[in-house]
């Protein structure tokens, strides 16, 4: 009974201590100022650059103390990225994670640390998804779909389509080629000849073409890139081998970057399927909220829209990334 009382006699005095030293110094019971780590895969594509300015951004704009790490594409170094948050204590974490799998073991420990972690643009496999707080993302099913049946539209149904994957394991790389099979399932006069990883970089896309036009020459009349930055290396090396890009051979991608719009406006590219990178706000509302103990949806859909070379001229002006 004393412990109590001789407490809460001492708990009084600090009590007034701090009301006066609030009196003195202004607003003391200010929103703590936010920590948080991104760990972002890496910058190997236009539309990986839009995502971190937008995330920047908003950090900016909402006052948040961003820790930000580049992982050159590595999952070890996204994982090292989020240890080194969790070891720093801070609020919370966003993660864009290269890969579906491997999560769980850093996750537990962000769990164990009761740091909320949300996911953005690409989705994991884990047996337990309390471990992220929530994912926010598009549907790359739908994406890799509409590709698919824009370009069977545009082609007849009739087309030998060569495949520039993105990156080995990575969400957008699996649901990408699985809603554009789905897509073609029902048009037999649409082939995958090749398939291939350009790991989502222009580069990649770029060789990857030279090799497949090396092999199989005339018979391509089509191209879906998992990405327009691997569309566009794809209609260097078209152009190269003395082919028109947009004419000879028909070019699909997805994400709706300006140098996508750019090319469709020159008559190269033909399609983009748009894939919104601009994810800040979503992501910090979702920290806030994760950070207030508010349930969240465990996926948040970001619509997608399909840009052609019709409607290319008119909206570029409009793009923002
Ligand atoms: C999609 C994102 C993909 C983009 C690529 O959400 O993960 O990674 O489509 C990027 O451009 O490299």
């Amino acid at each position: 009974m004393k412990t109590r009382s001789f407490l809460s006699r001492r708990a009084f005095t600090g009590l007034a201590s701090v009301a006066v030293l609030a009196m003195a110094s202004g607003p003391l019971f200010a929103a703590k100022k936010l920590t948080v780590g991104f760990a972002q895969v890496g910058a190997e594509s236009a539309w990986r650059t839009a995502e971190t300015d937008s995330i920047k951004a908003e950090a900016a704009k909402r006052g948040v103390n961003l820790k930000f790490s580049d992982a050159q594409g590595k999952q070890e170094n996204q994982i090292k990225a989020v240890r080194s948050f969790i070891a720093q204590g801070v609020d919370a974490i966003i993660l864009a994670p290269v890969v579906e799998t491997g999560w769980e073991p850093v996750l537990r420990e962000a769990k164990r640390n009761k740091i909320p972690v949300v996911l953005v643009d690409r989705g994991i496999k884990v047996s337990d998804d309390s471990l992220y707080a929530t994912l926010i993302a598009s549907d790359f099913i739908a994406e890799g779909k509409m590709a698919a049946e824009w370009l069977a539209k545009k082609v007849n149904g009739k087309a030998n389509i060569v495949e520039l994957q993105g990156t080995p394991g990575a969400a957008p790389a699996i649901d990408r080629k699985k809603g554009f099979e789905e897509g073609i399932k029902s048009q037999p006069g649409m082939k995958i000849i090749a398939s291939q990883s350009g790991d989502f970089r222009r580069s990649g896309g770029k060789e990857v073409m030279e090799a497949l036009l090396k092999k199989h020459g005339n018979e391509i009349n089509a191209v879906y890139a998992h990405n327009d930055d691997m569309a566009l290396g794809a209609i260097q090396a078209i152009e190269e081998a003395g082919k028109k890009p947009g004419t000879d051979v028909v070019v699909v991608s997805v994400d709706g970057v300006k140098g996508a719009f750019e090319s469709m406006v020159a008559g190269k590219l033909n399609c983009t399927v748009e894939c919104n990178p601009l994810l800040g706000p979503l992501a910090f509302d979702a920290v806030e909220k994760a950070k207030a103990g508010q349930k969240l949806a465990k996926k948040t859909i970001v619509e997608d829209k399909v840009y052609d070379q019709a409607t290319a001229k008119d909206v570029i002006a409009s793009r923002q990334y």
